[in-house]
């Protein structure tokens, strides 16, 4: 039996993954900010409506989109995409440590620890490069950061994300690392392959009614975490993949880009993390 990757099932699945992880209710919210940030983002619709005269059958075809985006599990990607880049840039514009960027919809906690120096689970026939990527977890102040955490998790080298797509194994290129005495990791991995986002649901649609392409760059995710230390959210890209300068989600930095080395058997980083105190 084949088991093909579809929008609606990666979107079920990380839709319920927001639901159990993230969500926390308003979150404090005051009724009069609410009102104020509804009140501008109608108003930024009704001024689009407006300026571009938007007929019946347009607003009737953007009600049976928005349908679809829910109906196909999709509002996480579609967020993400396309509206977490600018919430990661304000909620970070503070920091003088290492530069972030956007989560995504594929984060699970939780991942198997592999100590300071170890293999992401991977399958025994696990195709791709073979990447061993060195680093060191130290405080804006130049402290060490003994025993920060690294969780890592990437796309296979066919673009594909475990616990999203069917068919992977549980925890399939996603591990959490902890920094020794001197803050230094060591990590062995694939090197992933650009990501087209599902092109079969309500954001593929979007998509290519646009005339818009699917892409993002190759990436692999990190979540980096010290005690005291704001946490940071980033992805680190490969230099020269054709879309690290028109990534569909708008998430690439120049401080993410990676400077890999041909080694014996595959490539290798150095790339490390400097955490702001909170
Ligand atoms: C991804 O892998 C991703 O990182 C983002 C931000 C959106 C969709 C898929
Ligand atoms: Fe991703």
């Amino acid at each position: 039996m084949t088991v093909t990757a579809t929008a609606a099932a990666s979107g079920a699945n990380a839709t319920e993954r927001f639901k159990s992880d993230k969500f926390v209710g308003v979150a404090g919210t005051p009724p009069e900010r609410v009102s104020l940030l509804a009140r501008e983002v109608l108003e930024a619709v009704h001024g689009t409506i407006r300026k571009h005269k938007v007929s019946y059958a347009e607003y009737n075809a953007l009600k049976a989109w928005l349908i679809a985006v829910g109906e196909d599990g999709e509002w996480p990607l579609f967020l993400d995409v396309w509206v977490e880049h600018v919430v990661e840039e304000v909620a970070t514009e503070h920091r003088a440590g290492n530069k972030g960027t956007i989560e995504g919809p594929y984060y699970v906690p939780d991942a198997p620890e592999r100590g300071a120096r170890g293999s992401v689970p991977a399958r025994d026939d696990e195709p791709g490069t073979p990447l061993t990527w060195t680093g060191r977890v130290t405080s804006t102040d130049g402290r060490t950061l003994a025993g920060a955490k690294i969780e890592l998790w990437h796309a296979d080298a066919d673009g594909f994300y475990s616990q999203f797509a069917p068919g992977i194994p549980e925890w399939n290129l996603r591990a959490s690392f902890t920094a020794d005495e001197s803050g230094r990791f060591e990590i062995h991995t694939v090197r992933p392959a650009p990501y087209q986002i599902p092109t079969d649901g309500a954001c593929g649609k979007l998509i290519a009614a646009a005339g818009w392409h699917a892409w993002r760059p190759a990436h692999l995710h990190v979540k980096v975490s010290a005690p005291g230390h704001e946490l940071l959210t980033a992805q680190l890209y490969f230099p020269g993949d054709e879309h690290n300068d028109d990534d569909i989600a708008s998430a690439v930095k120049p401080e993410l880009l990676l400077a890999p080395r041909p080694v014996e058997g595959g490539e290798a980083i150095d790339y490390g993390f400097v955490l702001d105190p909170e």
